[in-house]
This record gives C-alpha cells, sequence and structure tokens, in this order.
C-alpha cells in the first residue's frame, strides 16, 4: 500500500490528539493509504524529542520549513497557535503538500481568505486540505445532521448552542497562548464559539446569515504562568493582561429565517466540555450534549399524542456513522474518536482525488462570523455576513 508521509507540527494538547489519531486510524479502519507517523516538529529539541517517543513519531525537527522540502512527506498536520495556521498552511500547499489544519483555520478573515485562495490554487493540482472541526465526526452529529437532511424535523425554527468549559473560571488561572490575542485571535468566541457555528451550520446545512453579540472579558489580568501545558499551567509571580473574550454571546439569524441563540463561555462552572445543540422543527427536536456524547435525543412530532416525547438514541450502533469500525454495538466512543474519523475521511479523500470537507471555504465561512460576532459586540450594530 502506499505510504503517506506525515509531518505534524505542535505536539501539545492538539498535537496529542492528532498523534493518537494518525495512530489508530490505520488499526481500526481499512485505509487506501498507510500514515506513516515520518516527523513531529516543535521549536524546543528536548521537548520535540520526548513528545515524539511518546506519542510514536519516528524524527524529529524543530524548524517546521524542512518538512517541506522532504519527498517522504506528503502531508502536513498543523497543530500550532492561530497566529501561524496561515504562513504555515500556505507555504505547506504551494510546496505539494495536503494540509490539515486545527480550527479556528486564522486569526483573522484576511488570513482565511488566503489560506482558502491558496487550497483552491493547490486543490487544481490535486492537493488537499481540511480544517479541524472535528465534533463533526462525533456519530451522534453525523445522525443528527442526516435526520434534518432526511426531513424527519421538517422547517427549522430555532438553533440553540452553547460550548460551555469552566478551566479558567478561577482568577488566579494563569496565562498561556488561548488568552493572547496576539496568538489566538479571539477568545472563547474562537477557540470554542467556532465549534458551534461550524456544528449548528452542518447539522442544518444553513448558513448564520446575521448576528448581534456581545464580548466580555470577566478577568482583566492574570498571573503569568511559570510553566504551561495543554490547558493547565503554574502560576508564576508577574501579571500579564488577559487580551481576548472569556465569554461571548451572540444572536443568529440563519439563511433560511431560523433563529440562533449562541453562548461560548470559559466561566460556567460545573461545565467541563459541554457543546449542548437543540435545534426545533416544525415536525421535530434535536437535543445533544457533548458530555453524553454517544446519545442524541430526538422528538417526532408526527407520533401519537399520548406517547411522544424525546426518544434517547445512543448513537452506538453499526447503522451510525464510523461505529462499525470499532467496538461491538453499544460499546461507547470517546473525545478522541473523532479525531480519528477525521483522518480516515481525509486519508480517504487524499486516495480519492476528492475535496474533504470541512474545506478551508468552510473555515473561512466560520472566521466571517466570528469577526462579524466581535465587530457587532464594537458597535452595537447588527452585522451582516458575507456570503
Ligand atoms: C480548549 O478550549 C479546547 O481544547 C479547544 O481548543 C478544542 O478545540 C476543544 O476540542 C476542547 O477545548
Amino acid at each position: 500500500m502506499t505510504n503517506l508521509g506525515i509531518g505534524l507540527i505542535g505536539y501539545a494538547f492538539m498535537g496529542a490528539a492528532h498523534s493518537q489519531a494518525w495512530r489508530s486510524a490505520p488499526r481500526f479502519f481499512d485505509l487506501p493509504l498507510n500514515p506513516e507517523m515520518t516527523v513531529l516538529c516543535g521549536r524546543t529539541p528536548d521537548a520535540v524529542a520526548a513528545a515524539a517517543a511518546k506519542l510514536g513519531w519516528q524524527e524529529t525537527e524543530t524548524d517546521w520549513r524542512k518538512l517541506l522540502g522532504r519527498d517522504d512527506i506528503q502531508l502536513i498536520d498543523v497543530c500550532t497557535p492561530g497566529d501561524s495556521h496561515a504562513e504555515i498552511a500556505i507555504a505547506a500547499l504551494e510546496a505539494g503538500k495536503h494540509v490539515l489544519c486545527e480550527k479556528p483555520l486564522a486569526n483573522t478573515v484576511e488570513e482565511a481568505e488566503a489560506m482558502t485562495a491558496a487550497a483552491e490554487a493547490a486543490a487544481a493540482r490535486g492537493i488537499r486540505s481540511m480544517v479541524g472541526f472535528t465534533y463533526r465526526r462525533v456519530p451522534a452529529i453525523g445522525l443528527a445532521r442526516q435526520l434534518v437532511a432526511d426531513g424527519r424535523l421538517g422547517t427549522i425554527r430555532h438553533v440553540r448552542a452553547q460550548y460551555l468549559q469552566d478551566w479558567i473560571a478561577d482568577p488566579e488561572a494563569p496565562l498561556s497562548w488561548r488568552l493572547d490575542k496576539e496568538k489566538a485571535g479571539s477568545g472563547a468566541l474562537g477557540d470554542i464559539g467556532a465549534h458551534i457555528i461550524d456544528l449548528t451550520q452542518y447539522i442544518t446545512g444553513d448558513r448564520i446569515a446575521e448576528v448581534s453579540g456581545q464580548l466580555e472579558t470577566f478577568v482583566k489580568e492574570r498571573p503569568v504562568a511559570a510553566e504551561h501545558s495543554g490547558l493547565a499551567g503554574t502560576a508564576g509571580a508577574e501579571r500579564g493582561p488577559v487580551t481576548v473574550d472569556d465569554a461571548a454571546v451572540f444572536l443568529a439569524k440563519f439563511g433560511s429565517g431560523a433563529l440562533g441563540v449562541f453562548e461560548a463561555t470559559r466561566f460556567a462552572t460545573g461545565r467541563k466540555n459541554a457543546i449542548r445543540i437543540e435545534i426545533n422543527g416544525s415536525l421535530g427536536s434535536l437535543a445533544f450534549d457533548f458530555e453524553d456524547m454517544n446519545l442524541l435525543h430526538f422528538y417526532d412530532g408526527g407520533e401519537d399524542a399520548a406517547t411522544a416525547g424525546f426518544r434517547r438514541i445512543l448513537a452506538t450502533e453499526s447503522a451510525h456513522p464510523y461505529v462499525g469500525a470499532w467496538w461491538p454495538p453499544g460499546h461507547l466512543l470517546g473525545y478522541e474518536h473523532g479525531f480519528t474519523h477525521q483522518v480516515v475521511d481525509l486519508v480517504t479523500a487524499i486516495a480519492d482525488g476528492a475535496d474533504p470537507t470541512p474545506s478551508f471555504a468552510d473555515g473561512l465561512r466560520v472566521q466571517r462570523v466570528l469577526a462579524a460576532v466581535e465587530a457587532s459586540s464594537t458597535s452595537r450594530q447588527w452585522q451582516e455576513i458575507p456570503q
């Protein structure tokens, strides 16, 4: 089988999640190409060597540009903070490498536009790209999209979406790149709000047309981290400013006329990774919560009124997307499986000569919504999303 050499840039939380995906995808799925975990790249030699040994990479590199000249690397996986996505992804596409880029696609609309243009030019040369909105690959989310596409909800009226975390609710939780606008572009809005923007558009097959939003930074100054890894760190003596939003809320109107209410926060004490989506249509409703991610709740308004009610569907059967490759029916999947499904779909699209989704154009669409929410929070006006 033909090898697909992978060069992964970044080895913190997302780098580890992607490594796990590259490792397990060929072991559970029949892939048309063989992903080789060729090089792990990061700036600090000792740390990248330790991560490569732990995560299963063959070699290490400290300069990502060196990966682009290697014939044994066909795909660059970008798991760096948002401020380097555009530079790395565009250079990789121009060098003829397929690209998987973490979300949000970029820090600004301008960067996302340049990345989308590069992706479209590369696609004409058979080079593929995908943005990592991994929650699309949760089986219950796939089922939700299918139910909407099959017309089981009728006309969509309401979209209610929340992404709730609490990892910086403590005002003494230290600063990290996710709290730095230069590095991350925005705070809760781009980091987790981007996921629910993408998910609701994916499930409904609709697009957000206009928004009215508010951003808030509750804790404006925090300890600088003495050390930091993933989402956790230890506080040093110095203090520094938080330059992003802690929470974002917005109202949305979809192209079809459906109304949306969105909330993304890192201050929802007790909520750890709660992606809650509820969709009401003229014929029925759906409800999902990632903290119980194997379940989809479905209300079929056509059922007998005496016994109708939300049905609890365990999306763990081989009839559900991706599930058949894993365990016998009824055995649950977790956070990391979405990352594995993501690379399965990417590798399959590369082998088929097809454009994978979510594309960079899909990432740009989300970026435009993020920018519009920010603009609305500043101007206190509704903002239209350029389509
Ligand atoms: C932190 O909020 C974070 O790691 C996000 O960056 C990821 O996209 C999400 O999957 C989990 O939470």
